[in-house]
């Protein structure tokens, strides 16, 4: 520990702190424009300065370390006096004279910082040179008139989302940023995440749909979480008269740490289905509007006599982007109430199944995502994270130039190909195969961490090759690659999963304990879910294949999920079918009763991510009038039919064994 002082107070702190931290934990505040608490200091806007005693000129606290015996002053009258000054700079560089921010805004960083200083007007002449302004992307608009060059944007697409699609060109006073080698934006590389908007602290980058939609103070902010996917990427909703204004990414999110991706940030922003408002009977072949009264009731009558059936009554389809609370009432009416056989969810365990199989034997055995931090290999395994999780995919693309090492394994070509170390296309659903003989090289080469009894290495390899058509000599390479490394991590998804093998499952799990991925301390073996709630869909048994045969009626529980032509095509087999969704789409269009459902946004609820974590979403804002929330009407439902429900879902989830550790 190091002891200090700054503004006569005795400061402890440790060895590496810059003294910005160090100050910020002891409760005194520096003013800062370029720094940002998640990237990287770069010492560019010189407002965070301070007075060192013993040093001749005020100095720059985010990039200085602390020292022992330092005497450090934050609001000297000099230090006060160039703070002014390096602001008035920073108004005068370029054209911040912003009428509109000015009443819609509020979270300007800059003006905020000129506030604080109780700056009333800009001393020095602004400068009104004409800048490129950027408007060719799909989400924000790039207006370098209003930057001050902080490079917050450059280091969160480099840092954060690995990204690297921002740079800066030119010098000195044109300097500019700009996307690749300047290119319009909306032709670059840029993954559209938004994260630069987010960080930047002027109106520089602004984000299209927010921009000018009223001040700060009249929004409201709501905690949530995206249901984009199964990381669960921790969000808050900025809300204004019933309305989401923006989705921010919360830095205080222990999975994402304040960064989204596109579908996260823009999918909600951009929603284009059609909302349906009113409960609808079919009346003559025709959806004919009616009353909630009359819809339940037609119903009750016709489910009721279904109960207790279990093949040849009623099946029942939940869709897993649902909160746990409405996957519990579904599960306990249909599965333990009526006793029907085919009570599953969309996803049918594609992504659970064969994991959970292993998980009633092992008991928990996945890990969480913080593993991905410090591994130094990490084999992706049938699982296109670019794509499908693409913050756990910023994960590891920014951890790449830091030295990690990429094994990705697909039959088909993926984004990850050209970040990987090396990539292996074998023989789809030859996996088994090929770990084993992964597993083999390295107990032959006597490279294992933990003993795993193999017989025949040789015969293993040769199978492997074989079966996958990978040559056996970037097999051992990864094999060495994998056994060598100091903390490697095994990430796996639908590709592996879906395969409904569960040997294939815990050969991954010796491989990882043979490697050191797993051992009694660290747990390197994770694979991705499929949506928001996969996991917890999985704990309540809704993880079968959807199977209609003979059953007389399907209650479909759509919410606001995605539908598709091959879904509908299943669903219209049914003899009744009553669909409870938010949006119309190909399946309601088939439906005998539609029930309008509250949208993920309109409704309190939990999410269990892929690694396990159950988190709370808040409501943001009210459905429309007639619209009801997924629980209520389920258990409006479950009353008619007399099979009141308990609404436990905390214990129910706990029942079944789990691949993760909930908490
Ligand atoms: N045999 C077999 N069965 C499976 C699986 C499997 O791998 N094999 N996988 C299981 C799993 S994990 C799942 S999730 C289900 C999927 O089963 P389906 O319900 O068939 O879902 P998808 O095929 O993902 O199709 C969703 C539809 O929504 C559309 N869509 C998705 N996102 C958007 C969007 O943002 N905007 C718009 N406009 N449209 C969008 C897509 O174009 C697509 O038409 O199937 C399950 N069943
Ligand atoms: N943007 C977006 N994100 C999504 C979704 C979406 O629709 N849009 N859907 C969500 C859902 S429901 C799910 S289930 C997840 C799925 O997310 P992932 O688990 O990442 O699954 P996929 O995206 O289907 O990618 C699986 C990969 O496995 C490969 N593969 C196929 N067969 C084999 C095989 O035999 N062996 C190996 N090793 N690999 C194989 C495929 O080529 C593919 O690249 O994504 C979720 N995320
Ligand atoms: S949106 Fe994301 S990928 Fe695109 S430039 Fe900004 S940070 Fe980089
Ligand atoms: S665009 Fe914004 S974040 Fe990027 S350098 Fe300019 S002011 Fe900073
Ligand atoms: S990674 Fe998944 S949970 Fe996170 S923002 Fe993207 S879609 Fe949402
Ligand atoms: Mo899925």
């Amino acid at each position: 520990m190091v002891q200090l002082t700054i503004n006569g107070k005795q400061i402890e702190a440790a060895e590496g702190t810059t003294v910005l931290s160090a100050a910020k934990q002891a409760g005194i505040e520096i003013p800062t424009l370029c720094a940002h608490k998640e990237l990287t200091p770069f010492g560019g806007c010189r407002l965070c300065i301070v007075d060192v005693q013993g040093f001749r000129v005020p100095i720059a606290s985010c990039t200085l370390p602390v020292s022992n015996g330092m005497v450090v002053n934050t609001e000297t009258e000099a230090i006060q006096k160039s703070r002014k000054f390096i602001l008035s700079m920073l108004f005068s560089e370029r054209n911040h004279f912003c009428p509109f921010c000015q009443v819609s805004g509020g979270d300007c960083e800059l003006q905020n910082a000129a506030y604080a200083e109780d700056m009333t007007h800009w001393p020095m002449q602004p400068g009104w040179n004409k800048y490129p302004v950027d408007s060719s992307h799909p989400y924000y608009v790039l207006d370098n008139n209003r930057c001050i060059l902080c490079r917050r944007c450059v280091r969160a697409c480099g840092e954060l989302v690995g990204n690297f699609t921002l740079t800066m060109a030119e010098r000195g006073a044109s300097t500019l940023v700009v996307a690749d080698t300047n290119v319009p934006l909306g032709e670059s590389t840029c993954i559209k995440c938004g994260t630069c908007v987010q960080v930047c602290p002027t109106g520089a980058l602004i984000d299209r749909t927010s921009a000018y939609q009223g001040h700060d103070l009249m929004m409201s902010e709501i905690k949530s979480v995206c249901i984009g996917c199964s990381v669960g990427c921790g969000i808050k909703m900025i809300v204004h008269d019933n309305r989401i204004v923006r989705i921010e990414g919360d830095w205080d999110a222990p999975v994402n740490r304040g960064v989204l991706c596109e579908h996260g940030r823009y999918d909600p922003m951009n929603e284009k289905r059609n909302r349906i408002t009113s409960p609808m009977l079919r009346k003559d072949g025709k959806l004919t509007p009616v009353s909630w009264d009359e819809a339940l009731s037609v119903v009750a009558d016709k489910l009721k006599p279904l109960a207790g059936k279990e093949h040849d009554g009623l099946a029942a389809l939940a869709s897993t982007r649902l909160p746990v609370e409405a996957l519990a009432m579904f599960k306990e009416l249909f599965a333990d109430g009526f006793k029907s056989g085919m009570v599953t969810s969309t996803e049918e365990g594609m992504t659970t199944a064969s994991v959970n199989a292993v998980a009633e034997k092992a008991g928990a055995f996945e890990g969480k995502l913080d593993v991905l931090k410090n591994a130094d290999v990490v084999l992706c395994i049938g699982a296109n994270v670019a794509k499908s999780h693409m913050v756990a995919g910023f994960m590891i693309k920014r951890a790449l130039p830091k030295g990690m090492r990429l094994v990705n394994i697909d039959p088909e070509a993926s984004e990850l190909d050209d970040l990987a170390d090396v990539s292996l296309t074998p023989k789809t659903g030859s996996d088994l195969a090929l770990v084993e003989a992964l597993q083999a090289v390295i107990v032959k080469e006597g490279l294992g961490r933990a003993p795993l009894s193999i017989q025949n290495a040789d015969g293993l390899i040769e199978a492997g090759v074989n079966a996958s058509g990978v040559d056996a000599e970037t097999l051992s390479r990864v094999a060495r690659l994998l056994a060598n490394a100091v903390s490697p991590v095994i990430l796996y998804g639908k590709g592996v999963t879906a395969q409904r093998d569960e040997k294939l499952v815990e050969a991954l799990l010796d491989l990882a304990k043979l490697t050191g991925a797993v051992d009694a301390e660290r747990f390197g073996l994770l694979s991705v879910k499929g949506e928001a709630n996969s996991v917890a869909a999985a704990q309540f048994n809704l993880d079968k294949q959807f199977v209609l045969n003979g059953q007389q009626a399907v209650y479909a529980l759509i919410g606001d999920d995605f539908v598709s032509r091959r879904l509908a095509e299943r669903l219209s087999k049914a003899p009744y079918l009553v669909v409870q969704a938010t949006y119309a789409s190909l399946v309601t269009e088939k439906a005998d009763v539609v029930l309008p459902a509250a949208l993920w946004s309109e409704q309190a609820g939990h999410y269990v991510n892929m690694d396990g974590r159950i988190q709370t979403a808040e409501k943001a804002i009210n459905a429309p009038d007639g619209v009801r929330e997924s629980t209520t009407v389920l258990a409006e439902v479950a009353m008619r039919m007399n099979m009141p429900i308990k609404q436990d879902w905390n214990t129910s989830l706990r029942t079944r064994k789990a691949s993760v550790t909930l908490a």
